[in-house]
């Protein structure tokens, strides 16, 4: 091998920082490296955790005004290390909401993707801890693609409130029902919650607000 082949070589070496096949690896720098990047499990969609600022809900004129995406993540290390790193649900002060949906998709009844969908509500009665498990467990079911009916999945949001906190899961089309249906029971599976839950449209919620109806029940 000439001279500037040689040079040429270690000049890649130095430049990927990593050792090839069959290379003996002779420093200790080099086995004390960090975890690169590389070494990171991709989940198969990235999702984007929203707040809503409870002390803006009195004041503002128009819902969702202090709706804001805090962080989004598309790897099983990014979000164990937000997860780690934020208040769980019994922290949060009543009044507060926050959401975990598929990048690209607001936590609205007004986003394209939700507008004709719905949502499965678990309610939990104040002072449970189960909400922080609650929580945990619909967000490593979603983000770990658990759902048969994946795709149908917009995002869940946890509704902190003075009286009981609420879980819901949104979903994309609401009258699916065989889908929504399959959601709901698998839901409550991962959950290992016994009780009834009930599905609502979100043009329902739109156009009655609180005389809503639900439309389903598992
Ligand atoms: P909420 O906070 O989801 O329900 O919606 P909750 O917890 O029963 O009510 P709260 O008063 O205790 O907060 C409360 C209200 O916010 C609804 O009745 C709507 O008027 C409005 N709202 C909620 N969402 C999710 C939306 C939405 O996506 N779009 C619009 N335009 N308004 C919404």
């Amino acid at each position: 091998m000439g001279e500037a082949e040689m040079g040429d070589q270690s000049k890649v070496h130095q430049d990927s920082g990593e050792a090839e096949e069959g290379e003996i690896v002779d420093s200790v720098e080099a086995i004390e490296r960090p975890i690169e990047p590389a070494n990171t499990h991709p989940l198969e969609h990235s999702w984007t955790f929203w707040f809503d600022n409870p002390n803006g809900k009195s004041k503002q004129a128009t819902w969702g005004s202090s709706l804001r995406p805090v962080y989004t993540f598309n790897t099983v290390e990014d979000f164990w290390c937000v997860y780690n790193n934020i208040l769980q649900p019994s922290k949060l002060i009543a009044g507060s909401d926050f959401h975990c949906f598929k990048a690209g998709i607001e936590p609205k009844w007004e986003d394209p993707k939700c507008a004709n969908g719905g949502k499965w509500t678990v309610t939990i009665m104040k002072g449970k801890p189960v909400v922080d498990t609650f929580w945990l467990h619909t967000l490593l079911a979603m983000i770990g693609e658990q759902f048969d009916e994946g795709d149908e999945i917009c995002g869940a949001v946890v509704n902190v409130r003075a009286r009981q906190d609420k879980i819901a899961l949104w979903t994309k089309n609401a009258a699916n029902e065989a889908a929504q249906m399959n959601i709901g029971k698998q839901w409550k599976e991962f959950l290992d919650y016994n009780e009834k839950m009930p599905y609502m449209f979100h043009d329902d919620a739109k156009k009655m607000d609180k005389l809503a109806k639900n439309r389903y029940y598992v």
